[in-house]
């Protein structure tokens, strides 16, 4: 099936193969390989969540504006532009897939493909992070806002309505935790007490959101250690990927996205969360890295508050994985069923340690 719809985007000669790469929870990605043109060559095909991205058609028109913008501006870092069909566009629509590969929604039709440059002889710092590592990672997030802070602003769709609607998203919980849908209270009543009792952290950033005093500048809104790409032999960065959530937003919450998965000495699905330890070092070199670009572009208020980015952020997405739980695992992929409570205990654990400091 994959080869089929690569054949949409490219005059393949001989196929040579797809694999599954990344750990994406929301989309399926996968590296492609064929002979084109008379050389082999690489790219990454993948499948939108539409059920989570309703409007594929804006995340395109997203993407492509902000990748012109970069081409025409200093902008150090190589640009994933989308590959077009051979029919000139940016999603191929397949009406009719194999069946489903899991329960989750994404393999239910139709099934929106896009196309990517892979780029060769790199990797994405997760988990093993050093702190010149995510110096460097940082510092081209740092040049993602940067070389985007002229970009008009107003003219980005929001993708996902709400995103970063923290009130919005305690008002899921709320219902969600009365409505107990999927029976699963009561295995998260621990969970369920910690996160009510974080209540004020999210208090602070709606107020501080809500005041007007931080500018609304494109946003990248999943600045994780997975979504940067760096050289296999240098370190150095070279490509910032996963701008399907690049929407109107604060500095703070990709600030606190790049504390959530750089801080802690491991993964989010990492059930020990007893021993979970901060890096300190880590943390220091990526404040650093992400102000080598930013910090004559940042007001401020939004310097002084990059720590609370990463509170609100970690609290949030502890919100986020507990209420998926709660709701019987609609949004998130789950390898098991229990799987979104530990994300959500591992992020909670992160959290004390961030607010202990
Ligand atoms: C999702 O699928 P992935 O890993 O790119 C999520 C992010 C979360 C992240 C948690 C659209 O991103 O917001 O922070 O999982 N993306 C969406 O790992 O909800
Ligand atoms: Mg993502």
């Amino acid at each position: 099936m994959l080869e089929s719809i690569a054949r949409q985007f490219f005059q393949i000669e001989h196929w040579h193969g797809a694999a599954p790469i990344g750990n994406g929870h929301i989309n399926d990605t996968y590296r492609i390989d064929f002979q084109a043109n008379g050389r082999r060559q690489a790219f990454v095909l993948q499948r939108l969540n539409h059920h989570i991205f309703r409007q594929p058609e804006d995340v395109m028109t997203n993407w492509q504006a902000v990748a012109q913008h970069l081409a025409a501006a200093d902008f150090p870092l190589e640009i994933p532009v989308p590959v077009p069909t051979l029919g000139g566009q940016l999603l191929h629509i397949e009406t009719e897939s194999s069946p489903p590969r899991s329960p989750h929604p994404s393999s239910l039709i139709p099934a929106h493909w896009r196309v990517f440059p892979f780029f060769e002889n790199t990797f994405s710092p997760e988990n093993a992070a050093t702190p010149a590592l995510a110096f460097e990672a940082a510092r081209a997030y740092g040049a993602f806002v940067r070389a985007l802070a002229d970009f008009p602003v107003d003219s980005l769709a929001e993708v996902i309505p709400g995103f970063h609607d923290t009130e919005q998203r305690w008002q899921v919980f709320e219902k969600t935790l009365a409505e107990n849908p999927a029976n699963r209270l009561e295995n998260a009543r621990p969970e369920v007490a910690e996160m009510l009792a974080a209540r004020p952290v999210f208090q602070k950033i709606s107020h501080l959101k809500t005041s007007g005093a931080l500018p609304l500048r494109v946003t990248h809104n999943d600045t994780k250690a997975g979504n940067v790409l760096l050289d296999r032999d240098s370190g150095r960065a070279v490509a910032v990927i996963d701008w399907d959530t690049v929407m109107p937003g604060t500095v703070l919450s990709d600030f606190g996205d790049m504390v959530r998965s750089f801080a802690p000495d491991r993964p989010e699905n990492d059930p020990d969360t007893a021993s979970l330890a901060l890096r300190h070092d880590v943390l220091a070199a990526m404040r650093e890295g992400f102000l080598s670009e930013t910090a004559d572009i940042l007001t401020e208020t939004e310097r002084e508050n990059l720590d609370l980015g990463g509170l609100w952020i970690v609290g949030e997405q502890a919100l986020r994985f507990l209420t998926d739980y709660l709701a019987g695992d609609v949004y998130y992929k789950v390898a098991h069923p229990e799987l979104n409570l530990t994300r959500a205990r591992n992020q909670l654990a992160l959290l004390k340690k961030l607010a202990a400091g």
